[in-house]
């Protein structure tokens, strides 16, 4: 029993020693006066962001990543988008083969997906809001499967995989038949609208953000929606080309020969809000029409305000949950220039109440791109002690598996300036929060 449990033993710590070796952020000389915590319990507090996500990610096959991992049995243990945006980057750059079981995993439910979709009556798939085994477990739809943007947010993951790993295998073997199905979610879901000059519009849905939901024309879904669309017409074109065996597999099982031009034709017709007064990106066709939430007159210990008020009080107001258009700024950063980001960002910030774990770390990369340290180091210190200092106060609930794979992203991306959009890795640093403070990953 005992060579069985050094045995073990000794595997286990290999693995381990072999996931640092991958994974781990070194962080040096961070100025205590900054952050209030000296560099030592900075150091602890990314190793337990990242550790956590070794737990939750290392024996996902046949399973996704659960909102709560393994610390916790909040939202019963269901997937969300959670993986894909905030958790699969840093997998995708340091744990490739867990990355591509997660989005394996996702490609076993697209028969569920395509159920879904056609229940709501719609052709393509639809993946579910949350989910076990595939099938839709949102007990709300306004803020659950409205959140049509989950579709897009999965291959947006695709694609970040394939550009990170060269991975096409996958791509033409699963990829391309998700990126058929859900563009045709997209082209069946959204119309050209003649009030809005001919452009493609998609109407009542959800955003990331649920402080606003079934709006029409929500402008992340749509940039993201927009992605999709073009990378299944370019996929799809790049099969039939280099790969015909595949292009012919998957022109027999479904596909006709119409549909990536009109994919194409949908993507570069987007509609896109845009206010000219104010130079913003309006986060739906509503959204600068609502009252002002009264923030003055909402004491501290009235947040989360899902807690609070009724959902009815907070859908007809100005205010935010979580990063919706700066979530976008990030995720599509090369289609902003960082005049568009500052303005956009400058807009946003106040109105975010943050009441979502899935915030901080978002709100931190783009004020760090942006060149606003103070506030990139004020959220990328929210998301790094998240679960330690219990910032939502709700640790006891389980550990926000989200906003630890965004605070490697906050290291990365924010801090240290790496960029990575169509798959070409740059670095773009802006200030470092002090001189000498140094990053090593
Ligand atoms: O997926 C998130 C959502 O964006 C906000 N509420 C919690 C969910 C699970 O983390």
């Amino acid at each position: 029993v005992s060579r069985g449990f050094d045995r073990l033993l000794a595997t286990q710590e290999q693995y381990v020693e072999d996931f640092w070796r991958r994974s781990d952020v070194v962080v040096e000389n961070i100025r205590p006066d900054r952050t209030q915590r000296t560099t030592v319990e900075i150091q602890q507090a990314v190793r337990f962001n990242l550790f956590h996500i070794l737990q939750a990610s290392a024996r996902a096959e046949d399973a996704g990543v659960p909102a709560k991992g393994v610390t916790g049995r909040a939202y019963e243990g269901h997937y969300f988008w959670d993986t894909e945006i905030y958790v699969l980057p840093f997998l995708a750059y340091t744990s490739p083969r867990i990355a591509r079981n997660l989005l394996a995993f996702r490609y076993s439910m697209l028969p569920q997906a395509r159920a879904r979709a056609k229940q709501l009556g719609h052709r393509g798939a639809l993946f579910p809001w949350r989910t076990i085994s595939g099938e839709e477990a949102s007990a709300y739809y306004a803020a659950g499967t409205a959140q049509y943007h989950i579709n897009a947010d999965i291959m947006y993951a695709l694609r970040k995989y394939v550009q990170a790993t060269g991975d096409e295998q996958f791509l033409w073997e699963c990829g391309a038949e998700m990126l058929v199905e859900t563009a045709r979610l997209w082209l069946d879901l959204g119309f050209y609208s003649e009030r809005k000059q001919g452009k493609f519009c998609i109407n009542a849905v959800t955003g990331p953000d649920e402080y606003n939901t079934v709006v029409n024309n929500n402008a992340y879904t749509n940039l993201m929606a927009r992605e999709n669309l073009r990378y299944a017409a370019k996929t799809v074109e790049t099969l039939k080309s280099n790969r015909p065996d595949a292009y012919a597999e998957l022109v027999e099982t479904a596909l006709e020969l119409s549909e990536p031009k009109a994919w194409a034709r949908a993507a570069d017709n987007m509609y896109v809000p845009y206010d000219e007064g104010l130079k913003i990106i309006p986060q739906d066709d509503g959204f600068l029409d609502r009252e002002p939430w009264d923030f003055q007159n909402t004491p501290s210990d009235r947040y989360p305000l899902l807690l609070f008020y009724h959902p009815l009080n907070i859908y007809r107001k100005q205010v935010i949950k979580q990063a919706d258009v700066i979530l976008a700024l990030f995720l599509l950063g090369d289609t902003f220039s960082p005049e568009e980001k500052k303005r956009n960002f400058e807009f946003y910030d106040p109105l975010t109440t943050g009441d979502s774990s899935l915030s901080s770390c978002i709100e931190a990369i783009v004020a760090a791109q942006i060149g606003d340290t103070d506030k990139a180091v004020r959220y990328g210190m929210a998301a790094l002690l998240m679960d330690l200092a219990d910032v939502g106060g709700n640790v006891k609930d389980g550990c926000h598996i989200a906003s630890m794979g965004g605070t490697w992203m906050m290291l990365t991306y924010g801090l240290a300036g790496m960029r990575d959009d169509d798959g070409t890795l740059a670095f773009w640093p802006r200030r470092a929060p002090e001189d000498n403070a140094r990053l090593r990953f």
